[in-house]
């Protein structure tokens, strides 16, 4: 039973697994952009870090035991925003708790685990895993796949994608997790603009003259006969950068990343990059989370949100990436065939 106002309005209590950089984000999201969700548990093994972000974002309690807020009978619905490691047993836990979840990516890096997570899904019978692919939100892609769509471009050939940070996210960063951490995201939205799979893929780096972690520079074959180039870049140093270009038989369309202000002095203009994905997908994660909040309330799963079954797409693309770098050699995308219960994306009322 979902819990009420005092003006009688239905208000959906979510809790926050995870109160680290994601978590935080979530949290001041559900707080601040969407009405008609209440912030109830903000959960992390770190108390005073959970305490600082339910403090600063209004939830009304704290805890440390995700399985435990998972089961709790004042909370609707859950967002997973802790260590990647925890993201496939705690959506499970919410599959069969039959919480909806909005899981942050990845599903999983193992393509194992994350048909695992397919397997409870289907058992239970309902759909109650949202994946965090938030990119599907963004008004660029969103432009993009709508001129695929509507026949603007012709049919799509090509697809060129940039994915800039300024520096690795932690000391310990490989080259082979550009591939399993960045890169999902190309790896979903290619897939979700273009409408295809992905068959093959090459991956290549450059050598760097400092101890960083050097680009990755992927080169994928898609099963309609398409190209699609990725970069990934997590040491660019200048920006938080994100490109994308998709070429057609009649015309192309390209990314045009919005800059509120330009500063024109000393004979020079500029404008200025995002220090992180936060900023840049601040509006898209609101689109994405507000989805969700409407999934919660209907049980209707969103049209354009991602699933486990793009969770697994992710995964089994980024440990063909990781291969081929490995080895030096183009790797086939192989992949389970499409279980039928994804594919009409149709959630039952929670
Ligand atoms: C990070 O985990 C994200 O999800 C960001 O969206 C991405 O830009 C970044 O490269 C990843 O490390």
């Amino acid at each position: 039973m979902r819990d009420l106002t005092k003006r009688g309005y239905l208000m959906t209590r979510v809790a926050i697994i995870g109160a680290g950089l994601m978590g935080e984000d979530h949290a001041h999201i559900v707080a601040q952009d969407l009405p008609g969700a209440r912030l109830q548990v903000v959960c992390d093994m770190d108390a005073a870090r959970a305490k600082y972000v339910a403090d600063a974002t209004g939830a009304r309690d704290i805890a440390s035991d995700p399985e435990a807020v998972i089961a709790r009978a004042d909370v609707d619905a859950v967002i997973v925003a802790a260590p990647d490691f925890t993201h496939a047993p705690l959506s499970k836990a919410c599959i069969e708790a039959g919480k909806p979840v909005l899981c942050e990516k990845p599903l999983s890096q193992s393509s194992s685990e994350c048909l695992q997570v397919i397997e409870a899904e289907q058992t239970a019978g309902q759909q109650r895993v949202m994946l965090g692919f938030m990119r599907r939100y963004d008004q660029s892609y969103i432009e993009m796949r709508q001129a695929l769509s509507d026949g603007t471009l012709g049919r799509a050939l090509m697809m060129h994608n940039f994915h800039r940070n300024v520096e690795t996210p932690a000391a310990d960063f490989t080259g082979a997790m550009a591939i399993t951490n960045s890169a999902p995201h190309e790896f979903d939205v290619v897939r979700h603009v273009l409408g295809t799979e992905f068959a093959s893929v090459t991956a290549h780096q450059p050598r760097r003259s400092d101890d960083r972690v050097a680009p990755v520079v992927m080169v994928l074959e898609t099963a309609d006969g398409q190209l699609v180039t990725i970069e990934i870049n997590n040491n660019a140093a200048y920006g938080y950068d994100v490109r994308a270009e998709l070429v057609g038989e009649a015309g192309s369309i390209a990314m045009n990343n919005v800059a509120y202000t330009r500063t024109d002095m000393k004979l020079a203009s500029s404008t200025r990059y995002d220090a992180d994905w936060r900023g840049r997908y601040h509006e898209a994660y609101v689109r994405q989370n507000r989805d969700f909040l409407r999934f919660v309330e209907t049980g209707d799963f969103p049209a354009i949100a991602s699933d486990c079954w793009d969770g697994y797409c992710a995964a089994i693309v980024a440990e063909a990436g990781a291969k081929a770098l490995a080895t030096g050699q183009k790797q086939p995308v192989t992949m389970i065939p499409k279980p039928e219960f994804y594919a009409g994306k149709t959630g039952v009322a929670a």
